[in-house]
């Protein structure tokens, strides 16, 4: 059984194959799924791999990442907005932004959100308060990492990693596997792989 990771981001797909090797086949899909508005990305998450399970049919599992930054002297943005922002703002310029503030924390949150057929139909089963049965079946994990922002470095990773440093080290500069080793989306492969080994 592969796990149809549904991304149209390769960097994403690059860091959950070098995690999940071993554990099982990640498969790149192209799917856009309906990003709903809301500032939980968990709810955003879970949404779009409900959609896109059923939208692609079949039994195998299907897996959506919605992460962004948030940047702490800004109120947290660009947050959900994190996409929109790199397209029209542009990495360079929202670190111009947040050099002019003293505070220069941020963190990047990411949520993987899980499901497949045998999720759903375990919930359908289970679900009798009137409660929508397809979303309890949805599985969410979360990864979450503080660092600084400076000015751009290294030339690896993808998107906001060459303004995000962590202990001394821009993630761009970090290969895919040190990356991993502290990133959110590695601490939410993390929670995802001891989950789906348990079960
Ligand atoms: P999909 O929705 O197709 O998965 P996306 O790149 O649009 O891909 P998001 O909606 O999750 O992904 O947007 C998050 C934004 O944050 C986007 O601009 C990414 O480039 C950026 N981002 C996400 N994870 C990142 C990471 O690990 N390092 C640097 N930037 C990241």
């Amino acid at each position: 059984m592969a796990i149809q990771f549904v991304t149209g981001n390769e960097g994403k797909v690059r860091e959950a194959r070098e995690y999940l090797e071993g554990v099982e086949p990640v498969e790149q899909v192209a799917f856009d799924y309906t990003e709903i508005q809301s500032d939980d990305l968990g709810e955003i998450a879970a949404h779009g791999a409900l959609e896109a399970f059923e939208e692609l049919g079949g039994e195998d599992g299907v897996l959506v990442d919605d992460a962004g930054l948030f940047v702490d002297a800004l109120g947290g943005f660009p947050g959900p907005y994190s996409a929109y922002v790199e397209d029209t703002v542009g990495v360079e310029r929202l670190w111009r932004l947040a050099s002019e503030e003293e505070n220069r924390r941020a963190h990047f949150r990411t949520v993987l959100a899980y499901v497949d057929g045998e999720l759903l139909r375990t919930a359908e089963r289970s679900s009798r308060d009137g409660s929508d049965p397809r979303e309890l079946g949805v599985q969410t994990f979360e990864g979450s990492v503080a660092g600084t922002l400076v000015a751009p470095r290294g030339e690896g990773g993808f998107g906001y990693d060459p303004i995000f440093e962590y202990n001394g080290t821009t993630m761009a500069e970090m290969s895919t596997e040190e990356k991993n080793a502290i990133s959110h989306r590695g601490r939410a492969l993390a929670a995802f792989a001891d989950w789906y080994a348990d079960r």
